[in-house]
């Protein structure tokens, strides 16, 4: 854990850009809105930034939450089949949230693949 001010966070493990499409929200289906996201790894949540990583830091500051999903019990797998774009994987969390996560650079989706998928398999699966 590491102090972030005043609140206690736990380690960030991998963030970057991606591009992200909600495509579930509780199970039901969602029209696909593709854009572009700050995505915040860390060791059991994934937090999805609308704005800039710099713009996200501002908002923190005046009380904006980020969407956050949590990782335990949640499930990733390649989703070839959701999109006409390359390199797209889904993620479907234990509430019935499902994330399309894509980027055109094969070593990038890869790693973050690798990355949360790691993060899944360490935590309970409930
Ligand atoms: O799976 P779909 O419905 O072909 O996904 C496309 C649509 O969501 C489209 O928006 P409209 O609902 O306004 O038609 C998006 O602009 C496209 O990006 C979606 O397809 P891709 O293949 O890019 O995921």
């Amino acid at each position: 854990l590491t102090d972030v001010g005043k609140v206690t966070e736990p380690m960030v493990e991998k963030e970057g850009y991606l591009q992200k499409a909600k495509i579930a929200d509780g199970g039901k289906k969602l029209r696909k809105n593709w854009s572009t996201s700050w995505i915040v790894l860390s060791s059991r949540k994934i937090e999805f930034y609308k704005e800039s990583k710099q713009q996200a830091l501002s908002n923190m500051k005046t009380g904006h939450k980020p969407e956050s999903v949590d990782l335990c019990g949640a499930y990733i797998e390649w989703a070839k089949e959701k999109s006409s774009r390359k390199n797209v994987f889904q993620i479907t969390t234990v509430s019935g949230n499902e994330f399309l996560l894509q980027s055109d650079i094969d070593f990038i989706i890869l790693d973050w693949f690798n990355a949360i998928k790691n993060a899944i398999d360490r935590l309970p699966k409930d």
